[in-house]
């Protein structure tokens, strides 16, 4: 949790003027390396019912975090009392000149998720975020405050649609139609009574179903509904045990996350590259072969993964991933000798994902030999 402060009952100085400051924290926020800053109130009932009803059947699957806290996720000043007005904020992250789908071809090559190639996202968004409060609370005094990123109960992709920011796509992702989908949302619930801006109310999909076309595992159930269960990013990342064999041949090279229900979305191509050095992709992890970083020991991961967001997975479920990527990759010798080389690897989660991988490779090798 960031630096904070209490919201509580407060008289704002009569000399602020509520719009006057709304304008000018939209202005710090784009000098803080935010592209688009919004305001809203905290109410949250319709989508008290949409996340009630996802809940309901079950889509959440293994992320208890998600149930767990009652209407305080959909009722901001029941979790921060106090609150009157959330700033939600957006930043891109697509590091310059990364490639996207054209690594997802390469089946030799790994995908990572393109929000994952650098540093953790969640520290520099809070910073930022706390520095947006310091600069409020020099123009008005001590005021309550508390920034979020991504890990807390909050509704961040509603708020962010009541904010202004951007409609819900029916990937469930909240989408700018002059910037796409490929940004973090933040947000800080204060005590100030600013002037909320209105909603972002056209959707622009239109006729549009790319997403749910592109989407490898059909976990776009119905438009902006997600089966958590059966999305890649879940799999590769929340889920702690074995991956659902009927999901593994459709997860291809994607070993941390998944980009597909945005990289196939038109208005992916207005997205804006960010400057961020903390974006940057570090140890070629855009690029790496799954054989590469399928050699890694735990040492190195721990070392070249310190600050980024795959840590978070640890070294034994990143070598599960690794190994479904490997038994989807064309056969050779290389990745037969990675995956053999790992059959006693003292985990059994992981020795069991590597035996299906080299069934998948022996199967390839079969089909190769009969062909030839
Ligand atoms: C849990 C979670 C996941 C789960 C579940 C995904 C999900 N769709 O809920 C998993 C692990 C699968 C996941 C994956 C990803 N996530 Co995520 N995730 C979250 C988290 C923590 C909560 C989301 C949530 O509230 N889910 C509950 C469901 C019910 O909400 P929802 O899917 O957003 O659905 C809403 C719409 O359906 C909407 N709605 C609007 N109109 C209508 C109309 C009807 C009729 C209905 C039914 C619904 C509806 O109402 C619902 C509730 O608001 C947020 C952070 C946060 N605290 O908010 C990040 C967050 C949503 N994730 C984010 C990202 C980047 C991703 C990935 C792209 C990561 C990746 N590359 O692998 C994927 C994308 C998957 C996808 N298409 O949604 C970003 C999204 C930014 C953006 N531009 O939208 C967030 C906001 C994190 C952040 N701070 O930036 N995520
Ligand atoms: S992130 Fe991937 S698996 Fe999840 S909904 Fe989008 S395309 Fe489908
Ligand atoms: S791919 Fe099409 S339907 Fe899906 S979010 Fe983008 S515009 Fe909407």
């Amino acid at each position: 949790m960031s630096e904070q402060r209490p919201c509580s009952a407060r008289t704002p100085s009569a000399e602020i003027d509520p719009a006057a400051l709304a304008t000018q924290i939209k202005q710090w926020g784009r000098e803080l390396g935010f592209q688009a800053v919004g305001i809203t109130d905290t109410d949250l009932a319709t989508h008290e019912r949409y996340l009630a009803r996802w809940l309901e059947a079950g889509r959440h699957g293994e992320m208890a975090y998600m149930a767990k806290h009652g209407t305080k996720r959909t009722r901001p000043a029941e979790l921060v009392p106090g609150t009157l007005r959330v700033i939600s904020a957006r930043m891109d992250y697509l590091p310059p000149e990364v490639e996207t789908t054209r690594v997802l071809g390469q089946p030799q090559r790994a995908y990572i998720s393109r929000y994952a190639l650098g540093r953790d996202y969640h520290k520099l968004i809070r910073k930022r975020l706390d520095q947006l409060a310091r600069l409020i609370e020099a123009a008005v005094g001590p005021f309550g405050y508390r920034a979020f990123v991504d890990s807390a109960p909050v509704m961040e992709r509603a708020l962010a649609q009541k904010a202004g920011i951007g409609w819900f796509g029916k990937n469930a992702m909240l989408l700018d139609p002059k910037a796409g989908s490929l940004f973090f949302l933040g947000e800080l619930y204060t005590d100030l009574p600013l002037p909320v801006d209105a909603p972002f109310e056209r959707e622009h999909c239109g006729s549009c179903s790319s997403c749910q076309t592109a989407c490898p595992t059909d976990a776009i159930v119905e438009d902006k509904v997600i089966d958590a269960r059966r999305c890649i990013s879940y799999l590769t990342i929340e889920l702690h045990g074995a991956i659902p064999v009927e999901y593994r041949r459709a997860m291809g090279n994607r070993v941390y996350g998944c980009d597909d229900c945005q990289l196939f979305c038109p208005f992916t191509r207005f997205t804006r590259a960010s400057d961020e050095p903390d974006f940057a992709p570090r140890h070629d992890l855009d690029r790496a072969e799954l054989v590469t970083l399928f050699a890694w020991s735990e040492t190195e991961f721990l070392k070249r993964t310190e600050g980024s967001p795959i840590r978070r997975i640890g070294y034994e479920r990143w070598l599960r991933n690794l190994a479904v990527g490997l038994g989807n990759a064309p056969w050779s010798e290389r990745v037969e000798s990675a995956l053999q080389a790992r059959l006693a690897y003292p985990s059994d989660l992981v020795r069991e994902h590597v035996r299906w991988a080299l069934e998948e490779q022996r199967h390839k090798r079969q089909t190769r030999i009969a062909s030839a």
